[in-house]
């Protein structure tokens, strides 16, 4: 029998911690104790890796999603015994933790829901096969095609089907409904929240709002989530009433990130700009704005809401993506943007040849400053970068 399943409603087995738990710094330890716990209350936990996932589907199981994106360098040895280096940072990490039992998450979910998006996510989820049951939406690669909500339909009734034979729970249309409703509302707050950089000056910098943005993901419930966000809205407009008369704070330039996720640059990357004196004051990539802002229609049924919603997330994934340099244009306008940074993950095709495209866009139809970043999750280019950095921000 699977781990972690139950036998009526009696938890039947909780797994020991990883050998090497007792190695782990404290925070790591109590991420383990916190899905642990979870997992003993008799919660289903489901791993995911993208923004296209309909996770309402799950939230109507009453199953706790929690992200599967590696954001460290640490287990990229281990991932390269078994994928090439030259691969995407993002997707060895993610491997690279689960073959180690070094990732809470992983360790504890009991299915897989992976998307076929860029070709080496699709690949990894095939060896994830091989350690935990991993379920693989096949998505439409375009927005453009009325068939394509036709196959996201579809595909949403496959998941269905598995969820509910796996778990044992029926997944109604209420339910569908319900978790909609939440989730939209969880969306409404958080959007509130990263508006406030529209403020000048803006009341967090660029780590503060990745800081933010990764505590939103890892919060377990819709209650969790807008408890957390309502906190976070508090405090930013306190530091706002506190900033507001600096002129120092005031005349900071404005910048906007784009991009593959940057949860895992962060400290090498994103710090930067906040240490040379430039505030980054919205992120147009998957752990920013970008999904949270535009809600699902609750008029349509549930099923067709979710397609219409998902397929259009503008990842460079998707072919003819009009939508990101639209994206792109209303934030620079919104958030009074003073240059484009766009942060590209090491062998991620699809971004790095999408930026042509932006960079066009940005210079020649917004007449303003773009810095394209390649790196990976090494410290390797740091100095580098930060040579590169100090540049830019002097041109501004
Ligand atoms: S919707 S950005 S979460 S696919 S950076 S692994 S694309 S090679 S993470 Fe992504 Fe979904 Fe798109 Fe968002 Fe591949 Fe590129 Fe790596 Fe990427």
């Amino acid at each position: 029998m699977p781990k972690f399943l139950k036998e009526g409603n009696q938890l039947i087995t909780v797994k020991e911690m990883p050998k090497v738990f007792e190695e782990f710094s404290e925070p790591r330890k109590q991420k383990f104790m916190h899905v642990r716990k979870l997992k003993e209350a008799g919660k289903n936990v489901v791993g995911t890796f993208c923004t296209y996932t309909p996770k309402e589907i799950l939230y109507a199981a009453d199953i706790v999603t929690v992200g599967l994106c590696g954001v460290s360098q640490e287990p990229i040895p281990a991932a390269e015994r078994d994928l090439p280096e030259n691969l995407c940072p993002l997707i060895k990490s993610s491997y690279g933790h689960a073959i180690t039992d070094t990732c809470p998450y992983f360790y504890f979910c009991d299915m897989v829901l992976g998307e076929t998006t860029c070709d080496g996510k699709k690949k990894m989820y095939e060896l994830l096969g091989d350690i935990k049951d991993t379920h693989v939406m096949m998505l439409p690669q375009t927005s453009k095609l009325e068939n394509g909500v036709e196959l996201f339909i579809s595909e949403m009734e496959r998941l269905i089907e598995k969820v509910e034979e796996k778990f044992g729970v029926e997944i109604t249309e209420e339910k569908l409904k319900n978790a909609i409703h939440e989730s939209n509302e969880n969306r409404r707050n958080f959007t509130r929240l990263l508006e406030l950089s529209k403020l000048k000056p803006a009341p967090f910098r660029g780590v503060d709002m990745v800081n933010i943005l990764e505590s939103y993901d890892f919060c377990f419930s819709s209650t969790e989530k807008n408890d957390m966000v309502n906190k976070a809205y508090e405090k930013a407009i306190q530091e706002y009433e506190s900033i507001k008369n600096i002129p120092e704070r005031k005349s900071r330039k404005r910048l906007l990130m784009t991009g593959c996720p940057n949860a895992g640059v962060k400290d090498k990357v994103t710090k930067l700009f906040d240490e040379k004196g430039v505030d980054i004051v919205v992120i147009d990539a998957c752990n920013g704005i970008k999904e949270k802002k535009e809600l699902i229609d609750e008029t349509l049924p549930p099923l067709e809401a979710l397609a219409r919603k998902y397929i259009n997330v503008s990842c460079s994934v998707m072919a003819y993506n009009e939508r990101r340099i639209d994206d792109i244009g209303s934030l620079i306008e919104e958030y009074q943007i003073d240059g484009v940074i766009e942060v590209i993950l090491q062998a991620c095709h699809t971004f790095q040849i999408e930026a042509l495209r932006v960079e066009r866009f940005v210079r020649d139809e917004k007449q303003l400053p773009y810095l394209k970043i390649s790196t990976d999750y090494s410290q390797n280019d740091a100095g580098q970068i930060s040579t590169r950095v100090e540049a830019f921000v002097e041109m501004l």
